[in-house]
């Protein structure tokens, strides 16, 4: 049986107090996850404060950074090791995490290396009331001990997000993964001591949220800055956490995304990127779409043929090959997405597919599985387009003009993501700027350069991560005035 350890000061740290892992392909047990405490949390922070003053505090950017490629080699070396880590976790396809997941974990590590070896800071030279003169120049420094508390989706790629920026800016950190996905946060701990991180300048603590990990870490004083991926609502839990010592946070929270499809698109590349933004990951992704709006010339031709790809889907364990649909994460989970599917039918619903469980045979049949569906002839005011479900879902509308297009994808309280699907780019760009959301995708889904800005707006996110912007969280910018 695996034990899934925390990482305290470069040691991996059994607590006794331990929870099953469950893989949910077949729900069988994979490992105990050692629960970290109060104290074990403690012992983290205080390995990362103590870690601040150290080596890693006097260590060259240049020699920091080479630290960091190191760590991205290290991944890619042990990418097999990695890649098994996070199917045995989530279940999702193995084509997904090796060719997004587990590439992103040592892209994380590399591309914000190179930004903070490059960025300039700003610099003035002024005149002073004497007649004189001075320079202002503005320095980055560390923020500090940074919490960095993750979501089960994408565990490796959204926790290296944080962790590579943090380091690179010379912070240090203690992840909390979630209760979900031990696994590559654990292994990041051998890599790191391999390519010789100095000890406590990563750590990891294991737990859930509430009255566990989670919440000791987010209170704990001698945290500096909270980083966040998750939940709206949990977003809230620990935005109250921060409130105790004014520590900043930056979120990124839940979504509830608008794909807009005119008719005047490539319309095999748009049922080609809705397919994949609505169904990948078995929808489990935070930028996805799950809600579809189709202009009225192409829209039964739409959703037919988003209808077939869905019924193309093939569900099945990770290794198996041609499998493009994996579990939902937990039976948690499955509970809330199959809510969602019954409120759908209860609310009138068309289900132009899915809306319930898969036939799954053997031990498959344990597992946390769910059909791919679509719904059409629901109202807006509808908790299934309301709300986010978080699973391999959506409903589609139809729409006639582009301002209809815009007000329907603005009436959301989320803000994270949208994608316009049409030829026409200046009414693509006219549309950009009208919805409210931190990321545009043109013709396009989940396209990323690591080095733009990324997050959300509205209840979607505070803040922005990405290039230079992940700087202004994770340093301060102290002004240095020099008179001449
Ligand atoms: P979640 O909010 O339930 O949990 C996220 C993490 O927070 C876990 O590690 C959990 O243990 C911890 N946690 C829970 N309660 C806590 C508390 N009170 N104090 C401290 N920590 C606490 O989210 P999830 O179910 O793991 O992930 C799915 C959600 O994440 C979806 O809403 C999705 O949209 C969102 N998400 C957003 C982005 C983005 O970039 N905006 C990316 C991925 C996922
Ligand atoms: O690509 C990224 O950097 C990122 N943060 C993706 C988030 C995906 C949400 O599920």
């Amino acid at each position: 049986m695996k034990d899934f350890l925390n990482f305290i000061n470069g040691e991996f740290v059994a607590t006794g107090k331990t929870f099953d892992k469950r893989t949910p392909v077949d729900n069988s047990v994979i490992g105990r996850v050692h629960e970290a405490g109060r104290s074990d949390v403690d012992a983290a922070v205080m390995a990362a404060r103590r870690a601040l003053k150290g080596d890693w505090a006097r260590m060259t950017v240049v020699k920091r950074t080479e630290m960091l490629y190191a760590v991205a080699d290290e991944i890619n070396r042990r990418f097999d090791d990695f890649l098994q880590a996070e199917l045995a976790d989530t279940g999702k396809p193995h084509v997904l995490a090796s060719h997004v997941d587990i590439p992103r974990g040592a892209a994380n590590f590399k591309v914000f290396a190179d930004i903070v070896k490059n960025v300039p800071t700003e610099s003035f030279m002024m005149d002073t009331p004497d007649g004189g003169k001075a320079v202002s120049y503005g320095l980055r420094t560390p923020l500090g001990v940074i919490a960095v508390v993750c979501p089960w989706n994408l565990p490796l790629l959204l926790m290296t997000w944080k962790v590579g920026p943090a380091l690179a800016c010379g912070n240090t950190v203690v992840v909390k993964p979630s209760e979900e996905t031990p696994g590559t946060a654990t292994l990041l701990g051998e890599v790191m001591n391999k390519v010789g991180v100095p000890p406590g300048v990563y750590n990891v603590v294991h737990g859930f949220g509430p009255d566990s990990a989670g919440q000791f870490l987010t209170q704990h004083p001698q945290v500096s800055g909270i980083t966040f991926t998750g939940e709206t609502r949990t977003g809230e839990a620990i935005m109250a956490a921060a409130a105790k010592g004014v520590r900043p946070v930056s979120f990124e929270l839940g979504g509830k995304n608008a794909g807009i499809v005119f008719a005047d698109c490539d319309f095999d590349k748009a049922i080609a990127g809705i397919t994949r933004s609505s169904f990948e990951n078995c929808g489990q992704v935070c930028l996805g779409t799950e809600r579809v709006y189709v202009q009225r010339p192409i829209f039964d031709k739409f959703v037919q043929a988003l209808k077939a790809k869905a019924e193309g889907m093939k569900l099945g364990s990770p290794n198996e090959p041609g499998v493009t649909m994996g579990p939902l994460i937990s039976a948690e989970h499955k509970r809330k997405v199959m809510s969602y599917y019954a409120k759908a039918k209860a609310e009138g619903a068309t289900v132009v597919t899915g809306g319930g469980e898969p036939p799954m045979t053997g031990a498959l049949a344990e597992g946390h599985w769910v059909q791919p569906t679509i719904w059409t002839g629901l109202p807006e005011s509808s908790a299934v387009i309301r709300e986010e479900v978080f699973g391999p879902c959506c409903h589609i509308a139809p729409f006639d003009t582009e301002e209809e297009a815009v007000a329907l994808a603005n009436a959301t309280d989320y803000g994270l993501a949208t994608t316009i699907w049409t030829q026409d780019i200046s009414r693509a760009n006219r549309l950009a700027a009208q919805i409210e959301v931190g990321l545009c995708w043109i013709n396009s889904w989940f396209l990323r350069d690591l080095r733009t800005s990324f997050g959300g707006a509205k209840a979607s996110g505070i803040g922005r991560e990405g290039g230079v912007h992940s700087l202004e969280f994770y340093t301060e910018l102290r002004n240095v005035m020099v008179k001449l």
